[in-house]
């Protein structure tokens, strides 16, 4: 029970917070370090966010937790509805990194006069702890774009048209989860305010949306990723200037450009003009068998580009081509739901 001197019955209870909230915040901490180990595959987080753990760990004296059997806690098992409707992966990481915050500041403010050095060190974390945050999130979101890359076979990419937005809701009610914004004349004012049109678009229908060589517009629109042609800007500063988040796909047709790609890390390659087409008209095409070769040992989503038409996808599948990307055969439909819901049907059957 509480002793009747004040002054420890006061240190009493500054042990008691710190004790519940060194717990608080290694909880939060391993909810972090899982995520960073099961969730993202980030080493580099899983070991800082343990040695935070650890440091904590050895700085939760005897004293902080004895506390815990002389005063009761009369708001124990309080719960709060928030904690119910925590959903996403994004929703757990951001609830956690908050508690973890709240937590080593607590520590800071209550240790501070009788336990400098736990305060300071409850400081230092709690900066690192921003951080990381920051950068966990980037990493889930480019997750989940990485997967709808890979689960998705049909990209499409834009073309000017006065009914751009309703040829993309159909697409998008159609089932398709890649649109590449193509925007080759017009003022840039134009170019972003339909990229962030066909981005709010995009969104609603949880779906990619990766603008075509301006990084720029890409970063004022929050688009999901850029794609880059061999003479756009290089990948590296891409990646620079859009952080962890963002998808970058660049578009090649030879070995030496694939090559480049791949050690520069890219995110999925466009390979094309596979067959004649009036929407690049200068390009000689490449045709199903160079590009075999080409991507004969490529293990990151690569769509075939140029000329692809509803009517030779079935060629295509047949001999291997998995993933396709088109602009005319959807952007110059007379029924573009229709006929995305087609192309989806044939790029799904099993050969
Ligand atoms: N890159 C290589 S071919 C091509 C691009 C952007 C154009 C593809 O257009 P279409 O209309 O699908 O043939
Ligand atoms: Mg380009």
């Amino acid at each position: 029970m509480l002793n009747s001197n004040n002054k420890e019955a006061e240190d009493l209870r500054i042990y008691q917070i710190i004790d519940a909230n060194l717990d608080r915040a290694r909880e939060g901490l391993r909810v972090l370090e899982d995520w960073s180990r099961f969730g993202l595959g980030k080493n580099k987080y899983v070991e800082k966010i343990k040695n935070f753990r650890q440091t904590l760990g050895k700085n939760h004296l005897e004293v902080y937790k004895q506390s815990r059997n002389h005063i009761e806690d009369k708001c124990k098992g309080l719960t709060h509805q928030e904690q119910f409707n925590r959903k996403t992966s994004e929703q757990i990481i951001s609830s956690n990194s908050a508690r973890v915050q709240e937590a080593l500041r607590v520590i800071e403010e209550f240790s501070r006069l009788q336990n400098h050095e736990l305060s300071k060190i409850a400081s230092e974390i709690r900066y690192e702890i921003y951080t990381i945050e920051i950068d966990l999130l980037s990493y889930s979101k480019f997750r989940k774009s990485e997967e709808i890359l890979k689960e998705n076979d049909l990209y499409v990419i834009t073309d000017q048209k006065d009914n751009l937005l309703e040829i993309i809701e159909d697409i998008l009610i159609a089932g398709v989860r890649i649109i590449q914004h193509r925007f080759k004349t017009g003022t840039d004012q134009d170019h972003l305010q339909e990229a962030i049109q066909i981005k709010n678009l995009c969104k609603r229908y949880n779906s990619l949306f990766i603008v075509n060589d301006r990084l720029d517009i890409a970063l004022a629109s929050n688009a999901d990723g850029i794609h880059l042609g061999q003479d756009d800007l290089d990948l590296k500063t891409a990646r620079k200037l859009l952080g962890y988040s963002k998808i970058v796909g660049i578009s090649a047709n030879n070995a030496i450009d694939i090559s480049n790609a791949l050690k520069e890390g890219c995110d999925y390659i466009g390979i094309g003009p596979v067959f004649e087409t009036t929407t690049k008209k200068n390009k000689v095409p490449l045709g199903i068998e160079y590009i075999k070769t080409l991507t004969k040992d490529l293990n990151i989503p690569w769509f075939a580009i140029g000329g692809i038409k509803s009517n030779n996808i079935s060629y295509l599948k047949r001999n291997g081509f998995k993933k396709v990307a088109l602009v005319s055969e959807l952007m110059n439909s007379e029924d573009p739901k229709e006929d995305a819901m087609m192309i989806l049907k044939k790029l799904s059957h099993e050969n």
